[in-house]
């Protein structure tokens, strides 16, 4: 590795000031001196990116193309410093210009250009390519506003847009030599070729140019950058007098409108399918570029195109690129004039397949109607995919009708996207041991019956270098005092962390830096929310997306139960507890955004009471997002994974809590299973229905809250609350809908999400974490415990599993030469 020379860094940081803005240290604002420290960094590892790049193309390497809507990478700048190993002199040389890291990292807006877990998967798995020197590009888009920001008025969520490119990205180039063409609508003729051979033209159709932008990512301490590609739109050319002429004046205006709209922002539904028109553009446009691309990059170091996928392979991130499959069949036949059988046998080869979801609502079906207009050589293409399928199942099932109709890809005048990634993809994968049990079991259960080979496990996983080197540099720095640094990236070694569990010397010390990460989050909260948390109190922390099925409404309920308890006794034994909040809701999300009122206004009245003496405190984190999530999940004690069992396909906050010492109260749910079976059931708190018994309840429909509300005197007077103005001011309307979801369930099922049927449960286990607690050392224990068994959980574990069983790619080693 190139070391960091700090005297060339603080004169290239000033070089920068000066060439950008015309200023000297002393005169630039804080935002300036980031972008000068970005530029000098990027300096730094552009070599690296080269000398990355030659050496793929000299050794022909085979390359991963991880296709996805969603980056949700965060901040770059921190993160390339650690991995540089560059800390210390980058923090000197900084400190020496009289400034401080940690203000100029807080310039930097975060790039989340995703949603939630998918999209920061997407992000972990680039840190470990590059980290593990595998060749990879990530491919997305390059939205205007990615998620919007998170403002609370009045304990309602408002949303404002995330304008992250307002003082531009340093990081990025731009490569408008790379730009393709991607055409819209229109219709297929057929013409004939040089050759007189019948050719599929699209006419008639709109276009627009596809610029790529290049982010790199860097690897820790081994000179690999790999790339994020992200794609922008521009109009093909500018308005010129031939369309006036033309009288194409009117098609002119609208390719402009359709370039400055598709990249215009990120869908901000999460599992939820809103089946927009602009959606499926995105789909296809950073698709039908990505391919394009990949396919050109090929066929400039090869001649035979049938041999692409010995070369290249798509990682489809969900079903959102699933036009993948149809996108490389057209550019095979059309363009390179491959026969249907040979553009099959090449694409089945090249495109793998990843589930991250079971809810219903999240599976994307497109309109007949809508997919063939905006797509119709696409279209085509799938028409003849389904065709073909079709008589694959009868084949398979000559004796079974049914089969058709709950596999064939197009069905009920809907494009199944499912179906098609399944039907064309070597591999289908879901994101930890349960959700793909449930995968090959129930949702996917023909599917899996007629093509076992094709399913497999990959579990997630999330990078120990952001969020604890980076995120938790106290923790990292005593590990590493320790053990030494190999965790750094080989996560398997924090096991021999496991021999400190029952030193108290230890203990004290690895509480004592627990203790001033919550120090650190309180700050926080007292600057960011004006409230004053005491940090000795328990810290139980929630933050994901909000979502009926993670059921913060059971957390806020327990909230509220416990608070009538200690009101009705407040001598009670009672450990102080600090509920943490961090959620965004779907801007038409309506139950959503009501369960993020309610717990403000649970907050409002609990923290404002003076007679429980702050025994009970609320927080809701304003824009949770990747940079302020690296400091919650240092602080927190308690990991709120409590989902409805078998709906939460995996989670990755889990594995953060975990990682930073925090004990997971959860359900049997997604990876919390496989974290119970690390850290083992007496350093977790594990509660509610398990997953078979939701599943048999969905089916039997035997589930009545009523009988529970009938019964349980506590929860009715919980719920009561809802809608006699306790928490509204008298407004007895407020959180009706919540209640009557719970109760009624306004044509679908009561607490479809079974909110009611865990709580005594839930409450039950929450008991025990207070007792826990109480043990200081015994908790210290299993604290460290967690940290010392979330070895599994590294997404480089993750990413070898992928790299060995899926895409077939081998590691490349980077030297820089000056
Ligand atoms: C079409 C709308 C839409 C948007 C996003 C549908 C589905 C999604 C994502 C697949 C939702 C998502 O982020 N799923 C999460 O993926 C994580 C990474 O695998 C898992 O850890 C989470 O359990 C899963 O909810």
């Amino acid at each position: 590795m190139k070391e960091l020379n700090k005297v060339e860094f603080k004169k290239e940081v000033e070089d920068y000031l000066k060439v950008l803005f015309r200023k000297s240290i002393n005169e630039a604002d804080d935002q300036q001196k980031f972008q000068a420290v970005a530029y000098a960094v990027k300096d730094f590892i552009v070599d690296q990116w080269m000398a990355t790049h030659r050496t793929y193309e000299e050794q022909d390497v085979k390359t991963v193309y991880y296709l996805s809507m969603e980056f949700l990478t965060g901040r770059a700048l921190g993160n390339i410093i650690i991995n540089l190993k560059g800390n210390q002199a980058i923090k000197d040389a900084i400190e020496e210009l009289g400034m401080d890291l940690d203000v100029i990292e807080d310039q930097e807006p975060d790039a989340a250009l995703g949603n939630g877990g998918l999209g920061r998967l997407a992000a972990c798995f680039l840190d470990s390519l590059s980290t593990l020197g595998y060749p990879a590009y990530g491919c997305g888009i390059r939205y205007k506003y990615g998620m919007f920001k998170q403002v609370i008025e009045n304990g309602y969520q408002l949303e404002k847009p995330d304008d992250w490119l307002k003082y531009g990205n340093p990081f990025e180039i731009k490569r408008p030599e790379y730009a393709v063409e991607v055409k819209f609508g229109g219709y297929v003729a057929i013409r004939k070729d040089e050759c007189g051979r019948d050719k599929f033209v699209q006419e008639n159709y709109q276009s627009v140019r596809a610029i790529p932008y290049d982010l790199p990512i860097v690897g820790y301490n081994n000179n690999v950058v790999n790339t994020l590609r992200i794609w922008d739109a521009e109009p093909i050319d500018t308005f010129n007098l031939d369309s006036f002429d033309k009288g194409d004046y009117q098609k002119a205006v609208e390719q402009e409108n359709l370039a400055r709209t598709i990249c215009e922002v990120l869908y901000p539904n999460d599992n939820h399918m809103a089946g927009k028109e602009l959606r499926l553009k995105q789909q296809y446009f950073f698709v039908s570029a990505s391919i394009q691309r990949a396919v050109m990059k090929y066929m400039e170091k090869h001649d035979d195109i049938r041999k692409i996928h010995e070369k290249v392979v798509f990682q489809l991130n969900d079903t959102h690129p699933t036009v993948t499959v149809a996108e490389l069949m057209r550019i095979l036949m059309d363009e390179y004039n491959l026969s249907w059988d040979e553009a099959w046998d090449v694409t089945t080869k090249s495109c793998a397949y990843t589930n991250h979801t079971i809810m219903s609502e999240a599976l994307e079906k497109w309109p007949l109607e809508l997919f063939s207009r905006l797509l119709p050589r696409i279209y085509q293409i799938i028409e003849e995919i389904n065709r073909r399928f079709v008589l694959q199942i009868q084949a398979a099932y000559p004796d079974d009708n049914s089969k058709v109709e709950k596999m064939a890809i197009i069905y009920d005048g809907q494009v199944k996207m499912a179906h098609l990634a399944i039907a064309a993809g070597f591999s289908v994968n879901g994101v930890a041991k349960l959700h793909t049990e449930i995968l090959k079991h129930q949702e996917l259960k023909d599917f899996y019956e007629m093509m076992p080979e094709k399913f497999n496990n990959k579990t997630n996983g999330i990078t120990q270098r952001r969020f604890l080197l980076h995120g938790n540099p106290l923790l990292a720095q005593w590990i590493t005092d320790k053990i030494g640094d190999d965790w750094i990236t080989n996560l398997k070694h924090i096991n021999e962390l496991s021999v400190y569990a029952d030193d108290e010397l230890s203990q004290k010390e690895f509480m004592n830096i627990k203790y001033k990460n919550k120090v650190r989050l309180a700050k926080y909260i007292k600057e960011h929310n004006g409230i004053e948390v005491d940090p000795r109190s328990i810290f139980d922390v929630q933050v994901k997306r909000l979502h009926e099925y993670k059921r913060q409404l059971l957390n806020i309920l327990h909230v509220m139960y416990l608070y009538n308890k200690l009101k009705q006794n407040p001598g009670m034994d009672f450990y102080p507890r600090t509920f943490i909040f961090g959620a965004k809701a779907s801007a038409g999300y309506m139950r959503a955004k009501s369960i993020i009122k309610l717990i403000n206004s649970v907050g409002d009245v609990i923290n404002n009471d003076a007679s429980i003496n702050g025994k009970i405190k609320v927080v809701f984190i304003e824009n949770y997002r990747v940079s302020n999530a690296e400091i919650i999940f240092a602080a927190a004690d308690v990991s709120e994974q409590i989902s409805t069992a078998s709906k939460e396909a995996s989670g990755t906050g889990n594995m953060k809590f975990m990682l930073n010492g925090a004990l997971t109260l959860g359900t049997m749910d997604g990876a919390n299973v496989e974290i119970v079976d690390e850290v083992g059931e007496e350093n977790a708190f594990i509660f509610g229905l398990s997953s078979d018994e939701v599943i048999a309840y969905e089916h039997n429909g035997q589930y009545n809250p009523r009988d529970i509300y009938n019964s349980d005197a506590d929860i009715r007077a919980v719920l009561t609350q809802l809608v006699d103005g306790t928490y509204s001011q008298g407004n007895f309307e407020e959180f009706r809908d919540i209640y009557n979801s719970l109760l009624d369930g306004q044509g679908g099922r009561p607490d479809m999400y079974f909110i009611l049927k865990d709580f005594r449960s839930y409450a039950e286990a929450q008991e025990r974490v207070e007792a826990a607690y109480k043990d200081e050392k015994k908790w210290a224990r299993s604290a460290m415990l967690n940290t010392a068994k979330s070895g599994k959980f590294s997404s480089d574990r993750t990413i070898e599993e992928y790299a060995k069983e899926i895409w077939h790619l081998d590691k490349v080693k980077v030297e820089v030469t000056d």
